[in-house]
């Protein structure tokens, strides 16, 4: 007996019946929407895009007047990449921003389960307290918010502090696996001295035994520039320099020498003047701002140039090379460490 014979097909019976009689059942036909599922390899949907510091900086400003940062929680612009208007993505996978703070002014204090990072871009006087300490954050400066730490910023200066934000907002979105709550205070109450966490694990030297309090995140959790800076400065003098990458450093923990934040990977790379990088691709999907020079992103068919502040997205799995007109320092970020931890990231070079 064959299958067929135990089956009421009707003679009347198209596919489109079969499919309407599956889709009833809330099933569906795989070979209709498989080559979709696995694809011969990533077709990137973000796209290159470049915000400006001179159109991004006025309108952050004008965000001031508007409200306050009390009233806004955060007052941020956000970086919308063109291929996802309204999803609050620069990226398939990272949430940006530009954060404006005004002095005397405080942005509350609460947690969430994302993760942030921070790239200071203009001001001084800007602070962050995370976890029960302080850091002031002074231009170039990496500083990080682990998941689930209670932080509030602030303005002790006499002008507008900026900076980058970056969260994994769309990966803990895509798991729907976030909390958040509002601290009790405005402020939370400080336990430790400025510098203790960079005493204790920015040094080099590490206390014995050593854990971090912030779980997978690194302890270390302010970056300042004046160490990436000169670190990037005397690795690019001493050595010929990668053609792919220049001279680049990653923000590590200094607990395994892992990335520096668990969903986020966050690194530096220093260009010379007149340097260009060989083409290079990655299944990561980048975020670049610019610290220092200008130059341009070659990036598939297109040609972005860059000058200081601005800040790029940069496709997937899409041919990129940098051309320093200057002296560049560029700080990139990207969903790096989440695709190596599940054995997907790759990378390929011409
Ligand atoms: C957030 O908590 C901050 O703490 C910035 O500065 C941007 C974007 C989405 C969700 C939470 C901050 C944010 C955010």
């Amino acid at each position: 007996m064959t299958i067929a014979e135990n089956l009421t097909l009707s003679p009347a019976d198209t596919r489109q019946g079969f499919y309407d009689r599956l889709s009833e059942q809330s099933l569906a036909p795989l070979w209709e929407v498989m080559k979709g599922l696995v694809p011969p390899e990533p077709k990137p949907s973000m796209r290159a895009h470049v915000w400006r510091w001179d159109t991004v900086r006025p309108l952050a400003l004008e965000a001031g007047v508007l409200l306050t940062a009390e009233e806004a929680e955060r007052r941020v612009v956000v970086l919308e990449n063109p291929a996802f208007p309204g999803q609050s993505r620069a990226t398939d996978t990272l949430y940006s921003g530009v954060q404006l703070v005004l002095p005397g002014e405080v942005a509350p204090a609460h947690r969430h389960t994302q993760s942030a990072l921070r790239f200071m871009l203009e001001g001084q006087g800007g602070y962050t307290a995370v976890g029960g300490e302080r850091v002031t954050m002074g231009f170039g400066d990496f500083v990080i918010t682990p998941s689930w730490a209670f932080h509030d910023h602030g303005n002790d200066g006499d002008d507008p502090v900026l900076w980058l934000d970056v969260l994994d907002v769309p990966i803990v979105g895509f798991f729907e696996a976030g909390f958040s709550e509002r601290h009790n205070a405005e402020r939370q109450p400080i336990g430790r001295p400025e510098g203790d966490a960079q005493a204790r694990f920015g040094s080099g030297l590490l206390p014995i035994g050593a854990t971090s309090p912030y779980g997978l995140t690194s302890p270390s959790f302010s970056y300042p520039y004046a160490r990436s800076h000169a670190a990037l400065q005397a690795m690019a003098a001493g050595a010929p320099l990668d053609p792919h990458h220049g001279a680049t450093l990653k923000y590590a923990n200094p607990l395994d020498g892992g990335w520096a934040m668990p969903t986020i990977a966050a690194w530096m790379t220093h260009l010379p003047s007149g340097f260009s990088t060989a083409p290079i691709r990655s299944t990561d999907g980048l975020i670049v701002a610019v610290a220092e020079g200008h130059g341009r992103l070659r990036i598939g068919d297109q040609t972005l140039t860059f000058g200081p502040k601005d800040v790029l997205a940069v496709p997937n799995w899409t041919w990129r090379s940098f051309e320093a007109d200057e002296d560049c320092f560029l700080f990139v970020c990207s969903d790096r460490v989440v695709q190596e931890k599940i054995g997907l990231w790759r990378e390929e070079t011409r």
